[in-house]
């Protein structure tokens, strides 16, 4: 029988190509890959090993955590700190950057990540997803700061996400195109089952939390009525609508079959002095690295996402990703 190429045969091959690699950065992206599949078990196992509900706490943001959020997140320490392939880690669930005790090796590279995205999902048995970014730590800094932090998305060396579903399947960018990899739970390894995704120009589906459309500005009041007006209205089809609440299964979604999906910046979010949803570092700027590479588009509704010079660990930004020319007419909407 053919097994296909590993998520490990593959992170050594594309290192080879790249002069002067040290082998670092395939340890970095095995230390990611053993976080995840640790992820997959427990999500699978769930209530068996009574890992759903609230933790009884709140994260930075305020948000209520989940028994999960916090459990991922140390999952994913744990299997990033010891080995010597990074400076430094930041979180959705941690306040401040997370620096390795002295006497750790340090190495080269820092991730962001949301350990659980979408936990909300976990209680309802839907999916949920690990998001990651990984930027280079500037030279010679063994214990990054916040401040070394501040790298436009556009600095990412690579970026992922693994989402749990019916099969697990993680999602990664170095930079050259974009490539998936399927859990084989027997075989405990990330199998590549998809090449150079591309996501395509044009989309009849798109992804809003309409619950929030009385708080709507006008550029996506008019973009969704125009959709929701189908095939009698300005676009002249029909769109479907989708709405998971999961940020990696909607983007999973769009990377299969198209679509857009937008998180964007209302009244209600701006007069809570609020920039946006969703987060820039961990959730946006990954994102956005994956859907460009995979043919897509990803702004603000104003701005490329990618550009944006990061302000704060946390940061929040309006989020509009997907098909190019729906992302590219959204966008256009607001300038007008
Ligand atoms: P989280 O990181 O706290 O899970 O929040 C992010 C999630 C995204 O995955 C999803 O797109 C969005 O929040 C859903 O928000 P809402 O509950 O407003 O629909
Ligand atoms: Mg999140």
């Amino acid at each position: 029988m053919h097994i296909g190429k590993t998520l490990t045969n593959y992170i050594i091959e594309t290192q080879r190509g790249i002069e002067g690699a040290t082998g670092e950065f395939t340890g970095l992206l095995n230390d990611i890959a053993t976080a995840c599949k640790k992820i997959a078990s427990l999500v699978d196992k769930g209530d068996l090993i009574g890992v759903l509900g609230a933790a009884g706490s709140e994260n930075v943001q305020g948000e209520e955590q989940k028994k999960m959020d916090i459990i991922t997140n140390e999952v994913f320490i744990e299997a990033l700190e010891n080995n010597g392939h990074v400076a430094g880690l930041a979180s959705e669930e941690m306040e401040d950057v997370y620096n390795l005790a002295a006497g750790k090796p340090r190495g080269g590279y820092m991730v962001t990540f949301d350990p659980l995205d979408g936990s909300s999902n976990m209680d309802v048995n839907v999916s949920v997803g690990t998001i990651f970014s990984i930027l280079k730590a500037p030279k010679g800094v063994e214990n990054p700061s916040a401040e070394d932090f501040m790298q436009p998305g556009t600095t990412q060396v690579a970026a992922g996400y693994c989402l749990y579903g019916p099969s697990s399947i993680m999602v990664i960018t170095t930079g050259q195109g974009v490539k998936m990899f399927t859990l084989d739970r027997d075989m405990g390894e990330f199998i590549m089952t998809r090449d150079d995704v591309k996501i395509p120009e044009d989309t009849q589906e798109f992804a809003i939390n309409a619950s929030n459309s009385r708080h709507w500005e006008a550029p996506v009041k008019r973009y969704i009525d125009e959709c929701l007006a189908g095939k009698e209205g300005a676009r002249g089809k029909d769109f479907n609508m989708r709405w998971v609440a999961s940020m990696v299964a909607e983007v999973h979604r769009i990377l299969t079959r198209g679509g857009i999906f937008m998180y964007p910046i209302d009244e209600k979010t701006r007069k809570a002095g609020k920039e946006g949803k969703l987060r820039l570092m961990y959730e946006a700027n990954p994102m956005s690295f994956i859907v460009e590479q995979a043919g897509g588009a990803s702004t603000t509704g104003r701005e490329r996402i990618l550009d944006i010079q990061p302000k704060e660990l946390h940061q929040r930004v309006p989020v509009v990703l997907g098909s190019k020319n729906e992302v590219e007419l959204v966008t256009r909407y607001h300038s007008e």
